[in-house]
């Protein structure tokens, strides 16, 4: 290339007799100083510049932020933005060494993770390769990872080079408590309520900040609209015995005269997809079909009355009958607090989770079908 390129530069122009004489010591090896012509060259040979082709390069990390001793993929997409072909592209990627038992697939070319080299990369215009990576990143690693890709295209001229470059960065994950008011502490209590529920604002029913309160409607199972759903203080007939709060000076109650099916819920956001959530909450119900039962405030009747779970939307979603919800097992708890899961799932695409907390009284339509509610837990970990 670089010898057709000299020859072709110093005898485009020069007239008279086409006489071809000029000779070349070792065609393909050869360098400047072997070549060899006379003044009478004629060839009207003109230099072609090399074609514009515009490829970029992207690259994400998932889950981000990471999780030490956990899997992780990286994905990079290639794209040729044209207009021309482009033949032997070339791409380095040069992964963390934190991260560990590599794996990779390609679309297109080969990918040789040891020397971090994507080749045979030859794409139409508009047309896209992807390399995606999985590894487990190294258990005792706690910083960012972070790395780059570059793009080359060996036989083109690229118009644009700022998206040649692709750079990741992956902090890691710190475990902690994401949910919002989980003690029902939050309640704004004096001013405005909230009164926010699954059905739109109900004035008569004051529901803790940051969450919805909901209930099934279904006139062939019985199941209505609570009565009551109400943040309760710490004072009063609430201090018990039995004790209606668990901790800190408020919590949540919901009650109906007949059966029904309801609770709370919370959506979070800004979760790192693909970690684990863990959701649990404490409860316990006062179910009973005797309004003289002594002592008063205590269950009567049947002990299985009633069921306590929670559940996980791992997408985010807000509808309580969603088949995407994971729900840990029923329990059951009278008159004490109990802990209620916790339920685990992993989160999804959407980096959010919705929690739900629920209460199914569908056995009895007892007086007393009171369901209470404190410390919400919802624990990201690896
Ligand atoms: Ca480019
Ligand atoms: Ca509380």
């Amino acid at each position: 290339m670089r010898l057709r390129r000299t020859i072709s530069w110093r005898i485009g122009l020069v007239m008279g007799l086409a006489i071809l004489s000029f000779m070349l010591a070792a065609v393909g090896a050869a360098t400047l100083a072997d070549v060899i012509y006379d003044t009478y060259v004629y060839l009207p040979m003109v230099q072609r510049g090399r074609l514009p082709v515009d490829v970029a390069v992207a690259k994400a990390s998932f889950p981000n932020p990471y999780v030490a001793g956990s899997p992780i993929t990286y994905t990079i997409t290639l794209t040729n933005l044209g207009p021309d072909p482009a033949t032997a592209i070339t791409a380095t990627e040069a992964l963390p060494v934190q991260i560990l038992s590599v794996t990779y697939t390609t679309t297109v070319g080969t990918y040789d993770a040891a020397a971090g080299l994507w080749e045979g990369l030859d794409l139409a215009a508009g047309e896209v390769a992807t390399l995606t990576i999985v590894g487990t990143v190294d258990a005792a690693f706690t910083g960012t990872l972070q790395n780059t890709v570059v793009v080359t295209p060996a036989a083109a001229l690229d118009p644009d080079l700022t998206n040649n470059r692709a750079w990741n960065y992956n902090p890691a994950l710190s475990i902690e408590d994401r949910l919002l008011n989980p003690g029902f502490e939050g309640i704004n209590y004096g001013g405005e309520h909230w009164h926010r529920t699954h059905y739109g604002d109900y004035a008569a029913m004051p529901v803790p900040i940051e969450w919805t309160a909901w209930w099934t409607v279904d006139p062939i199972q019985e199941l209505g609209q609570p009565e009551i759903v109400r943040i309760i203080p710490n004072s009063g007939p609430y201090i018990g015995p039995p004790a209606r709060i668990r901790s800190g000076d408020w919590a949540v109650m919901m009650y109906r005269w007949g059966k029904y099916q309801g609770g709370f819920y919370q959506r979070v956001a800004d979760l790192p997809a693909g970690a684990q959530a863990s959701f649990s909450i404490y409860a316990h119900s006062w179910t009973c079909n005797d309004p003289n039962h002594q002592p008063p405030g205590y269950s009567c009747g049947d002990p299985y009355a009633a069921t306590f779970t929670v559940g996980i939307d791992p997408h985010g979603g807000l509808d309580p009958w969603s088949a995407d919800i994971v729900w840990s097992d029923d329990v059951y708890l009278q008159d004490v607090y109990g802990q209620v899961g916790p339920v685990e799932t992993f989160i999804g695409a959407e980096g959010a989770v919705t929690v739900f907390a629920r209460f199914d009284s569908l056995k009895w339509g007892t007086s007393n079908n009171d369901a209470y509610w404190d410390d919400a837990a919802l624990v990201i970990q690896p």
